[in-house]
């Protein structure tokens, strides 16, 4: 189907047709990286949820393979849902996965690689003595679902943990095991908070305090943090916090309670839910897969035959300059797709202009660019502004950054901006944002302002990188401590009228950008020539 076939993308990963949802199970084996997602392939609306599954040698060139897993058995005949890989030291891969049951019971279940010396891994075998876990007792049948990947305690038993819920309070089970097949559940949960509802997608694993390798899932020990992440269902939004976890007690405690998970911080301020973390072994990184939903009808994805992307694929370190936030990064494969690169230097935007950057057509691009203010004299008091109100509501300081996805008329347009602004109490915040208000002329499209403060330091200027891919947006502010992912569908931006600009609106301040920005080439994103 040709609707709207200029919102593909071409260096993110997609389907070539139907649903798509929660990646699953990614992991690197024998010289390939493995994702699974959650995948109708009979619509582009979810239901009949199984497995697909795709390969690659650099998390950028994608493979398409037959489907992993469908639901064929009474444990998991009303979805395949989601779940996590576990490696063990002797080279086994276990995956556990939600089944939905027949009676619509949400299960835990084992499969395993048929032939582990297939670096495809083609084919699964789902364990004879499924499931492995129903809900607990005090545990909703529906409550019940994504565990985790696998983790060994100085005990040497392995732990896996599920997100629930029990009288709207978020909640994550711990569980032991030492075979995959029988588990003990713990008397106390990883973590509770309370009013966040159902935890579905729980991540859990350790970063390192210094240094910028990622760690394996067992790794503990001094030096180490621990991201908690979940999925909240009632919000659809993917909220972090870190703390300490205490493997004797197998309890995580949250470094500011005040940011606790749910509460506090996310890892994408833009449209994006149900991620998963995976330790890369080959490169020694943590990576980070995030799905991108839909902000169109169910409608438009019926017409258009598919739904959904997922990110590029990110690195995830602790950012141990702030000692508050993770930093998230577009795996460095990315920059392979780069080709004929654009400088600007120091390009004065006075306020309330719009500066054209000539560098063609602007649908594929890695976008580098720096700002720096200069206070004019005329500029008044302010304070407490923030993303609300978007780039059209002007203040002293800002706002100001990059107009992505734009046509030369500016029928369409979106602002990715910076806004700093002063506080109450004297200090200066600085606003992340997007904002989609004029983002496409299509009228049934939901258009969200999104943002979010974003730690910038003495001595630093304003800095963003912004990854452009015809319909997906993905920003990354002061090194990638907060993270905005846009979806837009443009209906006059697209191919060669698609263009990039520069804006300040702010009413008190001169702004100078330096940028550089690749055209990127399309990835290789196609069926495995099995
Ligand atoms: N998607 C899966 C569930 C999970 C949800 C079903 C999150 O396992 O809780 O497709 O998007």
């Amino acid at each position: 189907n040709a609707m709207f076939s200029w919102q593909r993308t071409s260096f993110h990963f997609q389907p070539m047709r139907n649903w798509m949802n929660d990646p699953d199970g990614p992991l690197y084996h024998m010289g390939w990286y493995h994702l699974f997602y959650q995948y109708n392939p009979d619509s582009a609306v979810w239901g009949n949820i199984t497995w697909g599954h795709a390969v690659s040698r650099d998390l950028i060139h994608w493979l398409y393979l037959p489907i992993a897993m469908v639901p064929d058995q009474p444990y998991d005949i009303n979805g395949v849902w989601t779940g996590s890989a576990t490696l063990l030291p002797d080279g086994q891969i276990v995956m556990l996965y939600t089944g939905d049951t027949a009676e619509l019971v949400q299960v835990q279940n084992l499969a395993y690689p048929a032939n582990l010396s297939d670096p495809l891994l083609l084919h699964w075998v789902k364990y004879t003595g499924n499931p492995v876990l129903v809900p607990p007792t005090h545990i909703a049948p529906k409550d019940f679902r994504d565990p985790t990947t696998g983790w060994i305690g100085p005990d040497g038993k392995w732990r896996i943990t599920i997100g629930s819920k029990i009288n709207g309070t978020g909640i994550s089970l711990m569980y032991h095991t030492t075979d995959f097949k029988t588990y003990e559940l713990l008397d106390n949960v990883l973590h509770a908070v309370p009013g966040t509802g159902m935890w579905e997608c729980v991540d859990f694993y350790p970063l390192a305090i210094n240094g910028s390798m990622g760690l394996d899932t067992s790794a503990g020990g001094p030096g180490i943090k621990h991201v908690l992440k979940a999925s909240l269902d009632d919000t659809k939004l993917d909220h972090y916090a870190l703390g300490t976890y205490d493997p004797d007690s197998d309890t995580w405690t949250p470094d500011n309670p005040e940011e606790d998970v749910g509460i506090g911080l996310r890892y994408d301020y833009g449209r994006y839910y149900a991620s998963k973390t995976f330790y890369d072994q080959y490169k020694k990184r943590r990576i980070l897969w995030g799905w991108i939903n839909e902000t169109d009808t169910e409608y438009d994805d019926l017409e258009k035959g598919w739904a959904s992307v997922q990110t590029i694929p990110r690195t995830v370190l602790f950012d141990n300059k702030t000692g508050t936030n993770i930093l998230q990064w577009p795996v460095q494969e990315v920059e392979s797709l780069r080709q004929r690169s654009t400088k600007f230097e120091d390009v004065l935007i006075e306020p309330g202009s719009i500066v054209p950057l000539d560098i063609g057509t602007a649908t594929q691009l890695d976008i580098f660019a720096e700002f720096e203010t200069e206070l004019l004299e005329s500029a008044g008091e302010e304070e407490g502004y923030s993303c609300k109100g978007g780039a059209i509501n002007r203040s002293k300081l800002g706002p100001f950054g990059l107009l992505v996805i734009a046509d030369d008329s500016l029928s369409e347009l979106t602002p990715i901006f910076f806004r700093p602004t002063n506080t109450t109490n004297g200090t200066l915040d600085t606003y992340f944002c997007a904002d989609e208000t004029r983002s496409t002329l299509a009228p049934e499209v939901q258009k969200h302002i999104y943002g979010s403060t974003v730690p910038v330091l003495e001595g630093e200027r304003y800095a963003m990188r912004a990854l452009v891919d015809h319909s997906i947006v993905e920003s990354f502010a002061q090194g990638g401590r907060t993270v905005i992912t846009s979806r837009i569908y443009p209906t006059e931006a697209i191919y060669g009228s698609a263009r990039l600009f520069l804006f300040n609106n702010a009413t008190g301040v001169n702004v100078k950008a330096t940028l550089k920005i690749w055209q990127m080439n399309s990835a290789f994103i196609h069926p495995f020539p099995l």
